[in-house]
This record gives structure tokens, sequence and C-alpha cells, in this order.
């Protein structure tokens, strides 16, 4: 198990590389069916104080309440399905060979995509991060199809060895309060990142990469997680949740306990 000599060179040269059906399709519909749940609950009056859901400002009207959501930050430490699929033994046996023996997963973050929603524009994950040593891994697994219509990743191979561009707040209106815009750099290489569900992208957190808006019919769902040594140096914020995976090489059991939070 680890990475095979294509997805070696890949990672080192390229930044990423992709896994096809690397998670079974009953896993990635019931991660869907979960959230749905979980954000109908919280609409109905459940405390969930351990996650953090964040509107898709554009379809602020929708009726159902997974309509209005875009992300939905903190899953993977209570959530049997996230849990148990972020430190799946061959996911941990890749990142081990990326990170090392000890890992923790410190965002997880699941995200819909509905028709006519915003994608996120040019940026470099490392821009949030600024965490030292590199690199933090993205995994970013294909809940639907990414099709050229629905708001795939693209991504620009070979950027994850450049330095943290500047970035200009996204001036669309409704965008994510978050999203930032790379616009002093190249994008021409770029490439479009199709997606079946289950297929599950690797990528280097200086990687530049955007989606782009959900101009179909269909809905584009997407789980993300990013891993990186518990001793990583950097900034902290309230979407992440340091979870610890791998200590020493060898898989850290079960968390269920939600940490006690409270918002202010
Ligand atoms: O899935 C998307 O639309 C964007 C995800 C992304 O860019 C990220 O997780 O950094």
């Amino acid at each position: 198990m680890g990475m095979n000599a294509p997805q070696q060179e890949s990672w080192e040269e390229r930044g990423f590389f992709i896994e096809r059906g690397f998670y079974d399709l009953s896993v990635v519909e019931e991660m869907i069916e979960r959230v749905v749940e979980i954000v109908r609950m919280i609409d109905a009056g459940e405390q969930r104080p351990d996650l953090w859901p964040t509107p898709e400002r554009r379809l602020a009207d929708q009726p159902k309440p997974e309509d209005r959501l875009a992300k939905l930050f903190r899953v993977m430490r209570t959530e049997k399905v996230f849990h148990s699929s972020a430190t799946d033994p061959r996911l941990l046996a890749i990142l081990a060979e990326m990170i090392g023996p000890d890992i923790d997963c410190f965002l997880s973050q699941f995200i819909f995509k509905h028709p006519g929603a915003l994608g996120q524009p040019w940026h470099q994950d490392d821009f949030y991060f600024r965490m030292k040593p590199l690199p933090q891994v993205g995994v970013w697994i294909a809940c639907t199809a990414a099709t050229p219509e629905n708001g795939p990743l693209w991504v620009v191979p070979g950027s994850h060895t450049e330095v943290i561009h500047d970035a200009v707040r996204d001036p669309r209106p409704d965008a994510g309060l978050a999203y930032v815009e790379i616009v002093d750099a190249d994008t021409s290489a770029e490439e479009v990142v199709l997606m079946e569900p289950g297929d599950t992208l690797f990528f280097h957190s200086r990687l530049r990469h955007r989606s782009t808006d959900n101009n179909s019919p269909d809905m584009r769902a997407a789980m993300v997680y990013h891993y990186a040594p518990p001793t990583t140096q950097g900034l902290r914020s309230s979407n992440q949740d340091w979870v610890e995976v791998l200590r020493d090489g060898e898989a850290v059991s079960a968390s269920t306990e939600p940490l006690a939070i409270a918002w202010n």
C-alpha cells in the first residue's frame, strides 16, 4: 500500500494526483444523506455547536435547508461515515508517505454546490492556512459527478512549488465571504478535474486551484479533508478541528465525543 510510482511522480511534478473509484458509491451517497439529515435537524432547532454550517448566499431563498447550505465544516470527528472515510487505511498509507507517521485531519468540509451556486475563484489553500512545514495535503472526494457544467475543480499543474500569491477579495455579489482570488498569475496551463462519484483528488496546499459555477440543473457535491502533522505551526481558525488519525504510523481509534465548544 502507499503511493505507487505514477502517483509519486505526479505528486512531485504536478502537485496532485487522482485515484479513480477510491470510495464506493454507497459511501459517498451516505455522506450526502447524512449531511441532509444534519442540516434538517439543525434547521429544526437541534444544537450542534461542534459543527459549522455556512450558507450559500446566492440561494438564500430556497425552501429546503440543504439547498441553502454551501459548506458543513468539522464533520469528521463525530459523524461515522466521515470519520471512517477520513481514516480509511488505504488513505492513511498514502498520507503517511507524504506527511510522515504522525498525522491529524485538521479540516473536514462537505461542500454542496447546487444549481446556480457560485464556484470558488483561483486560490491556494495555504493562503488561508499559512502553515509550516509544507505540505498540508487536501483530499477532495467527489460525492456526485463533477462535470464541465456543474462546477468542477480546475488546477494549474506544477503550481505547488510557487510562493503564496497575493489575492483580492472575490468581488461578485453573493460570493462566499472567505473567497479570495489570485489575479497576478498565469493560468493558461489549467486543467479541469472531471470526476465520477467516489473519485478522489490528492492535492498540495500550495497548488493553485478553483472551481467554476454550477450552470447545470444538477447538484455537485464533494467532501474535502485536509491533513498535516500535529506539530504544524500556522493559523488556527474556528472551522478547523484537529483530530488525531495517525501516531507512530498506527491508526488512532475512532473519536466520537465532540469537543466542548461554546461559540460566542
Ligand atoms: O469544491 C469546490 O467547489 C472548491 C473546493 C476548494 O477549492 C477547496 O477546498 O479549497
